[in-house]
C-alpha cells in the first residue's frame, strides 16, 4: 500500500472529517501539522503541494488532492472495502453529494469562514447577529435531511456525516442545538459524539477552534 500523508491542524473541519474518514477505513497515515495562524500553508514548499494554499491536503504516494470533500471520497473509492460510506448507486450517491456539497458551501463557507476569517486574519472582534441567524437556518435544514434516519444519507453512515459532524460540532458553541426545537440534529449529533475515538480525532479540535472563537470574540450584534 502507498504512504498516506495528511497535512493540516486540527481546529480546522474539514481536516478532522478526514481524519474521521481515514479512522473508519482504518488507514494508517503520517500526520504533519500546518500551523496557519502562523502562516505555514503560505510557504514555497506548501504552495508546490497545494496552490491553494489550503488544509487539508492529502499525499498519496508522491500525488497531492486538496478539499476535504474530495480527499474523503477519493480514500473510500480507493481503499474502503465496499462503497457503504460513498455509496456508488446514481441515487444514493447523489444524496450524498448534496449533503458534502451543502458542508462546503453552506455550513463551512457561509457560517464558519465566513465570520472566522475576519476573527483569525483581520484581528475583528465582533459578529453581526445575522451570522447567528444563518447558523440556525442551516441547522433547520439539517433538520428536515435527517428525518426520521438515524444518519445524514440514512441508515448508515456515509462521509456526509464525517464532513458535516466537523462543522456542526464547531458551531455548537456559538449557536447552541436545542434539543425540543432540533430533535433530529441532537440526536444524530449524540450518535456521532458516540463513534469510536470520536472526541480525539473530531471533538477535542472541535472544542480547540471554539475556544479559539470565545477567546477572540467580544460581541455579537
Ligand atoms: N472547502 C475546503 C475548505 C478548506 C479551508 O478553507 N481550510 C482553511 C482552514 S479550516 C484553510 O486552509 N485556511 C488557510 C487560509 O485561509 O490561508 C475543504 O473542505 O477542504
Amino acid at each position: 500500500m502507498s504512504k498516506l500523508v495528511l497535512y493540516g491542524v486540527e481546529t480546522c473541519p474539514p481536516v478532522r472529517a478526514c481524519k474521521l474518514t481515514l479512522a473508519a477505513l482504518g488507514l494508517k497515515y503520517e500526520y504533519k501539522l500546518v500551523d496557519i495562524v502562523a502562516g505555514e500553508q503560505r510557504t514555497k514548499e506548501y504552495f508546490l503541494k497545494n496552490p491553494q494554499r489550503s488544509v487539508p491536503t492529502l499525499e498519496d504516494d508522491g500525488k497531492f488532492i486538496w478539499e476535504s470533500h474530495a480527499i474523503c471520497a477519493y480514500l473510500v473509492r480507493r481503499y474502503a472495502k465496499d462503497d457503504a460510506l460513498y455509496p456508488k448507486d446514481y441515487f444514493k450517491r447523489a444524496l450524498v453529494d448534496q449533503r458534502l456539497h451543502f458542508e462546503s458551501g453552506v455550513l463551512f463557507q457561509g457560517c464558519i469562514r465566513s465570520f472566522a476569517a475576519p476573527l483569525v486574519y483581520k484581528n475583528e472582534t465582533e459578529i453581526p447577529r445575522s451570522k447567528i441567524d444563518e447558523i440556525f437556518e442551516a441547522y433547520d435544514f439539517l433538520e428536515s435531511f435527517i428525518g426520521n434516519q438515524p444518519y445524514l444519507c440514512g441508515s448508515g453512515i456515509t462521509i456526509a456525516d464525517y464532513s458535516m459532524v466537523s462543522s456542526v460540532s464547531s458551531l455548537v458553541g456559538l449557536a447552541p442545538i436545542d434539543s425540543k426545537r432540533y430533535p433530529k440534529l441532537s440526536g444524530w449529533l449524540e450518535r456521532m459524539s458516540s463513534l469510536p475515538n470520536y472526541h480525539s480525532l473530531n471533538g477535542d479540535g472541535a472544542q480547540k477552534l471554539i475556544d479559539m472563537f470565545n477567546s477572540r470574540i467580544t460581541k455579537i450584534g
